[in-house]
């Protein structure tokens, strides 16, 4: 195949399988932003270089550094992608010369090597350059070799925004550059790029999104994964530690991998969500770009996820023979097309070395098997154009035979079938490969002392230890397959099986263990019935929750088919609600001493008791009940008897409290929320809805408070012991002063 890009497409940036010929930009239609990594530069030759020397073809690299000595050009007036240009041109440059300089001493070959690629990839760094002129430091996206960005002929540098993967996926080719040659200018730049990239981390999270604004630094798409736009950024934090040895890039890797955990993996599955609400999930389907996580979780020595999160992958290439670039969270295609992608068999790899189980031999075998069978053309592999019909496209990446030959020939050599040892090197994010010894090499950067910032990161041993592969299970060669077992079938448990007869079981009326109607958020048992349907709870900020299914997180078919039906009900139990009348913002008066009045706090209105728009008001003092949350008979009734009691949200559904303290002789209640901070400033109000029962039986008023309106009052009561409020319809005081800003909105509907 190496010989085929040679014989038909040399010296074009790409081989085009099915017409047997080269790509040459600008000669075929164009593609859009695919075509920014081919800049006329031979792009596949220079990316293949140390994929020959993996591969023992010793003479065929020699003669392939000549070729592109002789014959390439850097200074092309084509706009290509700075990103694209780094990985896969000034990183194949980097990964040869790392390669030739090895071959030359050990004496054999490459003796005539004077370092010659090192000066190209000199050349090409200082044409790259320009482009990090931005008061951010983050590189424009795209930069003309021959006029770089300002100019008009350069057609380049009005963008204003750019991918967070592309401004951080340069540290470890530029700081090699910097090292191999003593230019310490290319390290700088790619570590300021990183650095303004780790200060607009969305603090709250921990999480960056997907592109960025390269001069106000703004984050442009909030969205955020461990796949495209985002990926090798994460990547680079952590082989910039491994491969320059600097602590930060560790903190900061670890920093961001605390919040993937938290917030974007639900295993199998790596789940995109919003930086600023990490727990809502921003999509629900998941790009083939993923697929290299679990490689990097094996380097971070986080082996369980990885194994499950492989597993789930494999399962979806089973099905469908190639990984669809885009799949949604129960398998099905999300866009069909696969440009042969290396990410899972680089992943499978690194899976084999961590394991040794020769399972991951039986995948990379699979592997092979489907591209021979579906991909393999007379002139090379194509590109799936839909990997549901096998049809193809007239395209072969360069990164195919720069990874996925690499990797999956390294998946099957042993440590002999390869001239040097592969343990000295790191491969960068197109596979390219630097030596360890740059770490020890002209270290001229200054490293940021950033202890004191990162004083809340757990630094235990775990995080500070590189996994060693020699060890892993020596014991227990039985480890990975006991974490893939259960996952053995959730891509089929998760397939369409389920419409037909989930449509059938609706109409044949059975109903789910829980009805969504009883359904109590802080009752354990109901949550133990949730989670077995694959029903999950998200608590957002302003106290509502949030319930989303996945089937294939339940514990059988038939939980799954229940927990559809318990969602059906819900959404119909809200919309009906939703419905009802909605009834404006009630206020709770502070009326004693010194107050008078004054003070008004906006309240949420209930939709059972005392109606107060149509019986004016309520007066009296209050009174905290005993439990405080009110969800049992009260221990101390004669405190509030002909009082307004005060009650803390939660453990029970509203209406429970009213008849507990109703009960106890209170004339109306207050429910102040259980989430710290709130307030109807930033939360959203809401009216306190029914049991679902019939609630004619209770007479008081109820009334809810945020907790920052609440504490006003607990505040009052600490100070002045006897404090006595109205509660009333808002619209009906005319008031001097406002606590709180009033709040019309949309009222939503709460049940506990
Ligand atoms: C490669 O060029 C690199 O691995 C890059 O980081 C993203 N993915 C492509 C191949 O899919």
């Amino acid at each position: 195949h190496f010989r085929a890009v040679y014989e038909h497409a040399y010296p074009a940036d790409e081989l085009m399988p099915l017409t047997c010929r080269g790509r040459v930009r600008g000669q075929e239609p164009s593609r859009g932003d695919v075509d920014d990594a081919l800049g006329k530069f031979s792009l596949t030759l220079i990316d293949s270089l140390d994929t020959l020397v993996v591969l023992n073809k010793t003479k065929e690299f020699e003669d392939a550094v000549r070729k592109v000595l002789r014959d390439v050009n850097l200074d092309n007036d084509v706009v290509v992608s700075v990103f694209e240009t780094n990985i896969r041109v000034l990183g194949g440059l980097l990964g040869g010369h790392s390669l030739a300089i090895m071959l030359k001493e050990k004496g054999e070959y490459m003796q005539w090597y004077n370092d010659e690629l090192l000066q190209m990839a000199k050349q090409l760094g200082y044409k790259l350059l320009p482009a990090f002129n931005t008061t951010s430091g983050l590189p424009y996206p795209r930069i003309n070799l021959k006029f770089g960005i300002r100019k008009p002929e350069a057609r380049t540098g009005t963008e204003t925004d750019t991918c967070t993967a592309c401004a951080g996926t340069l540290i470890l080719e530029f700081a090699a550059l910097s090292r191999f040659t003593g230019a310490t200018i290319f390290e700088e730049y790619a570590r300021k790029a990183l650095d303004f990239l780790w200060e607009k981390r969305q603090r709250s999270s921990n999480l960056v999104g997907v592109t960025i604004n390269i001069h106000t630094g703004d984050w442009v798409r909030k969205d955020s994964g461990v796949g495209a736009g985002i990926d090798s950024y994460y990547e680079y934090l952590l082989k910039a530690y491994v491969l320059l040895g600097d602590d930060s890039f560790l903190e900061r890797f670890n920093t961001h991998y605390d919040a993937i955990m938290r917030y974007i993996s639900q295993p199998p599955l790596l789940l995109d969500v919003h930086i600023h609400k990490p727990m809502l999930n921003a999509r629900t389907w998941m790009d083939a770009l993923l697929a290299f996580f679990p490689g990097l979780q094996v380097l971070k020595g986080d082996i369980r996820p990885a194994i499950e999160t492989h597993e789930m992958l494999y399962q979806v290439i089973k099905k469908h023979n190639f990984l669809p670039e885009a799949f949604t969270t129960d398998f099905r295609v999300h866009w069909a097309q696969h440009p042969l992608r290396p990410e899972f068999a680089e992943s499978t790899y690194f899976l084999y070395k961590a394991t040794g189980d020769p399972y991951y031999l039986e995948v990379g075998k699979t592997l092979i098997e489907n591209l021979n069978k579906y991909a393999r053309v007379p002139c090379g592999f194509a590109a799936m154009k839909d990997v549901r019909t096998g049809s193809h496209e007239d395209r072969m990446d360069s990164f195919f035979l720069a990874e996925m030959f690499k990797y999956l020939y390294l998946l099957f050599a042993d440590k002999e079938d390869i001239i040097f040892d592969i343990e000295d090197y790191i491969f960068t994010t197109e596979a390219h490969l630097l030596p360890l010894w740059l770490s020890t090499t002209n270290q001229s950067i200054s490293k940021k002392n950033t202890t004191s910032e990162y004083t809340e990161l757990d630094d235990s041993n775990f995080d500070w230890t590189c996994p060693n592969t020699q060890i892993l299970f020596p014991n227990d060669p039985l480890y990975a397959q006991s974490i893939r077992e259960p996952l053995k079938n959730v891509v089929d448990k998760s397939c369409p099986r389920g419409i037909i007869r989930v449509e059938e079981s609706f109409r044949s009326g059975a109903k789910p263990p829980l009805r969504a109607r009883d359904f109590m958020a802080t009752n354990p048992e109901h949550l133990e019935i949730l989670k077995k349907m694959g029903v999950s709870l998200i608590h957002l900020k302003d106290g509502r929750v949030q319930l989303v299914q996945h089937a294939i997180q339940a514990a059988s078919s038939i939980d799954a088919e229940d927990g559809l039906r318990f969602m059906q009900e819900m959404i119909e139990l809200s919309s009906q609600q939703q419905k009802e009348q909605q009834l404006p913002p009630r206020a709770v008066q502070i009326v004693s001493h010194p107050f008078f009045g004054r003070v008004v706090l906006t309240a949420g209105p209930a939709q059972f008791g005392l109606d107060l728009s149509k019986h004016k008001e309520t007066r009296g003092f209050v009174a905290s009940s005993k439990p405080y949350n009110g969800c049992s008979e009260l221990t101390n009734p004669e405190a509030v008897m002909g009082k307004i009691a005060l009650i803390q949200r939660g453990q029970c559904m509203f209406a429970e409290k009213a008849r507990n303290i109703q009960n106890a002789g209170a004339i109306g209640g207050i429910v102040i929320d259980d989430n710290e901070g709130s307030s109807s400033d930033t939360a959203p109000l809401f009216q306190m809805a029914g049991d679902g029962k019939d609630t004619d039986d209770i007479k008081i008023p109820m009334l809810f408070l945020f907790s920052k309106e609440g504490s006003i009052i607990l505040d009052a009561i600490r100070e002045y012991e006897e404090v006595e409020v109205l509660l009333s319809d808002k619209l009906s005081i005319s008031f001097t002063s406002l606590v709180t800003k009033m709040s019309y909105r949309k009222l939503f509907l709460v049940h506990w």
